[in-house]
């Protein structure tokens, strides 16, 4: 199509047909709105399209980890086991797609490069990367937080003669390793959901590890029917209380401190949630993320499991995390992470001491050896959180850049608006309980939220809501703050934007939980959406 097209008339363009995008079809379309959903990919999924490494699967129970909008949907849909892999996640989101009959307004294969507001219609014209344009009241960035995969600059790529892949874009054919020599660089939760399974096909397996994560067990298994009926019978009752907990999914969440209890029983407690597996431990006392001597035993309790698991004493010790408190980089729920390392066909290769110097056309030469490889496969994260959001050029009122907003960090108005920058709504971005929650309770709440502004504003004729400066001011210095009230800002992590050289470093989501947030985001719709400039 040529690019002075007229562009299309909307009344909403949604970017991303991830569960986001897709919640928000369903719901603008059913209330009567013209709406368009742009993706990138070739289907439905986001995370879950991109992310089929072997190993990938959610890291909070199923059961939770879907979607509540829908009784008899959650009711009939069967989870075939605690932790749902990649596939099967996908078939569900492919589901959804069908069952609302949703592919007929989602344009595939384009990507959306900019974004531009015209204050005298109040409307957004937005760019894809084939040509077409549409023009609607709203743009709605359901992008996702975790989908700009990073490759580091690492020198030589381009002359290695082997097979190379990142985890957040891998073959949709699938990789076989089966008598390869493999690295894989990273040890996040894909490094750590991959490696296990990578393990049991290669030849040869060397993970290049900077920082050392904490992981815990899952315990993933098949579904227990009988687990799932009595879930299934209390399922409304449940979502409500994953409504409003913190974490947005079930957990036996503790706000008690541990400080003055004895150290035998606070380790006989994480011992307990050991057992229980996922994000159990991290709910075990009030003060784990905000009290370093009371962190540093759950660090020291960790510690002890992984030297039981791995025989090799030195091997141990560099996979023992040293540099961070407990919790502050994004928890890892595994499967038989830590004993892969007893392998004979496993080795690690601490590259904090002999760091990577260049890729060479048959393998990697850190500064102390020389490795060859006919596979490196990079699980070494994503330019999260703001990464796909500045993707898009944004050009708000008077022209205001958002990149250049947004270039010594995010800045917005209950994640979810944008001084500025009119009409333009985020799903779970940044300063949102987003990353921190079960994402998809988040995404729920968002979409909700937004579809009922919306629908607020067609109600009342409005044509125009702007989140006011400072309204977003204050939000800004209210997430930062409870941020600093916490371990989090301790850790070199990708909450803080610090695993992308450059990256301002700011703690980007809303630490105070889901339930408190939504309470918030209530209130502020309730009180006329106090801090927001509505107008026709
Ligand atoms: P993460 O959690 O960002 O992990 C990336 C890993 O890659 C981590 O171990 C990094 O080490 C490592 N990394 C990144 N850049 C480099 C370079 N340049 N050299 C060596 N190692 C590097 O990404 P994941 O995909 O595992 O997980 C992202 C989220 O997806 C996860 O938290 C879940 O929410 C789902 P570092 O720690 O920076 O030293």
């Amino acid at each position: 199509m040529p690019v002075d097209a007229k562009p299309e008339t909307l009344d909403v363009v949604v970017v991303g047909a991830g569960f986001s995008g897709l919640y928000l079809l369903h719901w603008l379309r059913k209330d009567g709105f013209a709406v368009h959903v742009i993706e990138a990919g070739d289907d439905v999924g986001g995370t879950w399209y991109w992310n089929r490494y072997p190993g990938a699967r959610c890291d909070i129970m199923s059961l939770d980890y879907s979607m509540s909008f829908d009784p008899q949907l959650q009711q009939e849909w069967h989870w075939p086991e605690r932790y749902s892999a990649q596939p099967d996640i996908l078939v569900y989101a492919r589901h959804i797609a069908e069952r609302f009959d949703l592919r007929r307004d989602i344009s595939f294969g384009v990507k959306v490069t900019a974004a531009t507001f015209d204050e005298g219609s109040d409307r957004w014209t937005v760019e894809g990367d084939d040509g077409r344009r549409w023009n609607a009241r709203h743009v709605i960035m359901a992008t996702g937080c975790l989908s700009v995969p990073r490759i580091p600059d690492v020198p030589g790529l381009e002359d290695f003669r082997g097979d190379w892949y990142h985890t957040g874009d891998w073959p949709h054919e699938g990789v076989d390793f089966t008598g390869k020599k493999v690295a894989v660089i990273g040890t996040g939760s894909s490094g750590i959901q991959s490696i296990p399974v990578i393990a049991q096909q290669a030849a040869e397996l060397t993970v290049f590890q900077r920082t050392p994560n904490f992981s815990v067990p899952a315990w993933n298994g098949p579904m227990d029917p009988a687990f799932e009926a009595e879930h299934k019978a209390h399922y409304d009752e449940l979502r409500e209380v994953t409504r409003w907990s913190a974490g947005g999914y079930l957990v036996e969440d503790n706000n008690d401190p541990a400080r003055h209890l004895p150290r035998e029983e606070i380790e006989a407690e994480l011992e307990r949630r050991w057992q229980q597996g996922g994000f159990s431990l991290l709910g075990a006392y009030g003060d784990i993320m905000t009290d370093l001597e009371i962190n540093a035993i759950v660090v020291d309790f960790v510690h002890g499991k992984i030297r039981e698991k791995v025989k090799d004493p030195a091997v141990a010790e560099l996979l023992c995390p040293k540099d961070h408190p407990f919790g502050t980089k994004r928890l890892c729920v595994d499967t038989g992470y830590y004993e892969t390392y007893n392998r004979d066909n496993v080795s690690l290769v601490d590259i904090r001491k002999a760091p990577i110097e260049t890729i060479t056309p048959t393998g990697i030469r850190t500064a102390q050896a020389e490795h060859d490889f006919d596979v490196i496969v990079f699980a070494t994260g994503f330019d999260a959180m703001t990464g796909a959001i500045l993707n898009v050029d944004f050009k708000g009122r008077q022209g205001a850049s958002l990149r250049e907003k947004w270039a010594h960090g995010p800045r917005s108005y209950l994640g979810l608006m944008v001084s500025g920058f009119p009409n333009l709504f985020t799903v779970t971005g940044p300063q949102s309980p987003s990353v921190l929650a079960n994402v998809i309770t988040a995404i729920e709440q968002h979409v909700e939220w937004i579809c009922d502004c919306i629908n607020h504003m067609r109600d009342r004729q409005l044509s125009h809501i702007e989140a006011r400066k400072d309204a977003e001011d204050k939000w800004v210095d209210h997430v930062i703050a409870l941020g600093d009230a916490t371990l989090y800002p301790q850790a070199n992590s990708w909450y803080m934007g610090a695993n992308i050289p450059g990256k301002p470093r700011v703690f980007m989501p809303y630490v105070g939980g889901c339930g408190t947030y939504r309470k918030v985001c209530d209130q502020v719709a309730a009180e006329n959406y106090r801090g927001f400039e509505l107008a026709s």
